[in-house]
């Protein structure tokens, strides 16, 4: 009898230099991490901020799910999965407005907010996607008029009405709400950034070619866990017997 061995490969091997299968791996694992953290932290707030903490705790594991099938999808075709992402994105873009509401709540915020917040959110995220698939021999155009809803959005929570209604809440939320503006300023400028060095345009001759799935990688992990500690942060400071 002779000694054979079969081996059904059903995991690829991740090569050291594969930044973007590294960078997939460790935002699985950081997304999972910091959904257990959220949701076990959940019963000792007060009830009016427990929702806050709640949706914290879906983003980042809706973000997990999607980090685990574009994890293997990657591993095994070594294509973006363009498709996934903008899935993941269109779930937890509008849970983040849905964050901005929920805190400026106190001080009267009414839906019609969140919705314009939510329909912003969605025409930055489907035009880019367009850009990014069907269209992407006019990345330009369709990153441009993304970068309109964008910035609509930085305008709406720097400067119109969700700062009025912050200023207006004052203490710990105000100051909440406005470390959420940067993450969304300066946070959320790296999506752009990474469209660039994916798609061709103007800026290709200077930006160059690039990995997207790299700055996604890592702006999420920012973005959504940054995010949700700074609820986190806002529910201790206002639940009266916790200590942080
Ligand atoms: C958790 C996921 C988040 C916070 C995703 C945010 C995504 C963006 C802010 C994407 C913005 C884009 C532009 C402003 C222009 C180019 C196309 C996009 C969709 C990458």
């Amino acid at each position: 009898m002779s000694n054979f061995m079969f081996f059904s490969a059903s995991v690829a091997k991740m090569l050291p230099n594969d930044y973007v299968g590294f960078t997939f791996f460790i935002g699985s694992m950081a997304m999972m991490a910091a959904s257990a953290f959220f949701f076990l932290s959940l019963s000792q707030f007060d009830k009016k901020w427990r929702t806050s903490v709640l949706v914290s705790g879906l983003i980042t594991f809706i973000a997990a799910v999607h980090y685990f099938y574009m994890r293997d999808y990657w591993n095994a075709f070594q294509e973006s999965p363009t498709f996934f992402r903008y899935v993941d994105w269109v779930l937890t873009v509008p849970l983040m407005c849905l964050e901005f509401y929920l805190i400026l709540k106190v001080a009267g915020a009414k839906q019609n907010l969140l919705w314009k917040m939510i329909f912003l959110s969605i025409i930055m995220l489907v035009t880019g996607y367009f850009g990014e698939t069907i269209f992407s021999n006019q990345a330009a155009l369709w990153g441009f008029i993304s970068g309109v809803a964008y910035f609509w959005i930085v305008y709406e929570i720097w400067l119109g009405e969700a700062s009025k209604l912050a200023v207006a809440a004052g203490g710990d939320v105000l100051a909440s709400h406005k470390i959420l503006c940067w993450f969304v300023l300066v946070g959320w400028a790296i999506y752009p950034l990474g469209y660039m060095l994916g798609t061709e345009g103007w800026y290709t001759s200077f930006l160059g070619k690039g990995s997207v799935d790299v700055a996604y990688n890592i702006a999420d992990a920012i973005n959504k866990i940054g995010f949700g500690l700074v609820i986190y942060n806002l529910a201790v400071k206002s639940t009266s017997n916790v200590k942080a």
